[in-house]
C-alpha cells in the first residue's frame, strides 16, 4: 500500500513516461543523424531517477554520469532545451556545446552528466563538502553505474565522505552490465556492490530499482537522515537497461539472452507503477491514454524547438570555457 495520493502517483508516472518517450524519440533522431556523438539511453531505469529526485528539495544538488537524460528531466529541466542540447543547438541547456553526456542545468541544481566512469563521484563529495562548510542544510545525490564502484576515485570519495560525514547520497544504478561486460566479470563485490561503501563505514542498502515507490520511500528516509548530519549513505538500486549500452551498441543480443531481456521487461517500471495505480488508486485506461497524448505533445514540441533552433555561432567557440560566479 502506498502513502501517496492519486495526483502524486500520476506525477511520478508522468515523469517516467516523459523520460521514456523523450528517449525513444531521441533514438529516432539519432538514426536520422539529427544527433551526433554518443547517446546512452536510460530506458528501463527511469524509476531510480524519478523516485530518488522526488524526495529532494529544489535546492539540493544532483550529479550524474553520461546516461543522464533521465536525471536531468526528472530534475525538471525543460525538455525542449534538453532536446536542443542533444541536437547541438544554441538554445540547448549548454548552448549546444555539451551534448548528450554533458547536460548541466545550474538553476535546477543539476550539476552535470560526466563521461569519465566514476569521475564525478569526487565532485559529488566536493559539492557536499561545500554545503557542509557553508553550513547549508543541502544534500547531494550522485548517480553512477556499478561499473564505477571499483574505480580508485570512487574509493577516495567514499573515504572522505565517511571521514567528514558529508551530506551525500551515493546511488549505484546496478543494471548488471558495464558496456558488454556482466558485473560478475568486472566487479569483485558483484554479489553485493554496497559492501564497497560499508567497508568505509557508510550505511548501505539495496532497493528494487524497477519500483519507483520503493526508491522514493527509501530516499525519503535517507534524505532526512543525511540532511540531519548523520553522514553519507549508499543505495544500490537493482535495475536493467532495456537498450544497448549506447546507440553504438545495437548488438546487445550478443552478450545477453533474449530470455534475460524479456524477464526484466516484465518488470518495466512503467508497468509496475501502473499496476499499483490501477489496483490501489482507481486509475483508468482513459487516464493513461490522456497522459500518453500529453507527453506525445511535449516531446513533439521539444523536437520542433530543437529542429527550429540555430547551431551555435562559431564566434562563440571560446565563450563559457570558465564560468565565474
Ligand atoms: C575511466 C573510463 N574508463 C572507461 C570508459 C569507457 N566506458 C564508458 S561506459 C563504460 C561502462 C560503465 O558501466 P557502468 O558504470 O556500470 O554504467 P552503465 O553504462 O551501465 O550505466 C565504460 C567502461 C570511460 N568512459 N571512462
Amino acid at each position: 500500500m502506498t502513502d501517496m495520493d492519486r495526483a502524486d502517483l500520476f506525477s511520478l508516472y508522468r515523469q517516467m513516461l516523459l523520460i521514456r518517450r523523450f528517449e525513444e524519440k531521441s533514438a529516432e533522431m539519432y538514426a536520422l543523424a539529427k544527433i551526433a556523438g554518443f547517446l546512452h539511453l536510460y530506458i528501463g531505469e527511469e524509476a531510480i531517477a524519478v523516485g530518488a529526485i522526488a524526495a529532494l528539495r529544489p535546492d539540493d544538488y544532483v550529479i550524474s554520469a553520461y546516461r543522464d537524460h533521465g536525471h536531468c528531466l526528472a530534475r525538471g529541466s525543460d525538455p525542449g532545451k534538453v532536446m536542443a542540447e542533444l541536437f547541438g543547438k544554441a538554445t540547448g541547456l549548454c548552448q549546444g556545446k555539451g551534448g548528450s553526456m554533458h547536460l548541466v542545468d545550474l538553476p535546477k541544481r543539476f550539476m552535470g552528466g560526466y563521461a569519465i566512469v566514476g569521475g564525478h563521484i569526487p565532485l559529488a563529495a566536493g559539492l557536499a563538502f561545500a554545503s557542509k562548510y557553508q553550513k547549508q542544510d543541502l544534500v547531494t545525490v550522485c548517480f553512477f553505474g556499478e561499473g564505477a564502484v571499483p574505480s580508485g576515485q570512487a574509493h577516495e570519495a567514499f573515504n572522505l565522505a565517511a571521514l567528514w560525514k558529508l551530506p551525500v547520497i551515493f546511488i549505484c544504478e546496478n543494471n548488471r552490465y558495464g558496456m558488454g561486460t556482466p558485473v560478475q566479470r568486472a566487479v569483485a563485490l558483484y554479489e553485493n556492490v554496497a559492501e564497497a561503501a560499508r567497508s568505509y563505514g557508510i550505511t548501505a542498502e539495496r532497493v528494487d530499482g524497477m519500483d519507483v515507490l520503493a526508491v522514493r520511500g527509501l530516499m525519503c528516509k535517507v534524505v532526512d537522515q543525511v540532511r540531519a548530519g548523520q553522514g553519507p549513505y549508499f543505495i544500490e538500486a537493482m535495475t536493467y537497461r532495456f537498450m544497448g549500452h549506447s546507440m553504438a551498441d545495437p548488438s546487445h543480443g550478443h552478450y545477453r539472452s533474449k530470455e534475460e531481456v524479456e524477464k526484466y521487461r516484465k518488470r518495466d517500471p512503467l508497468v509496475v507503477l501502473k499496476e499499483t495505480m490501477v489496483s490501489q488508486a482507481q486509475c483508468s485506461e482513459a487516464d493513461f491514454k490522456q497522459l500518453e497524448r500529453d507527453i506525445a505533445d511535449v516531446v513533439a514540441a521539444a523536437v520542433k524547438f530543437a529542429d527550429d533552433s540555430p547551431f551555435p555561432d562559431p564566434a562563440s567557440l571560446h565563450a563559457d570555457i570558465l564560468v565565474e560566479d
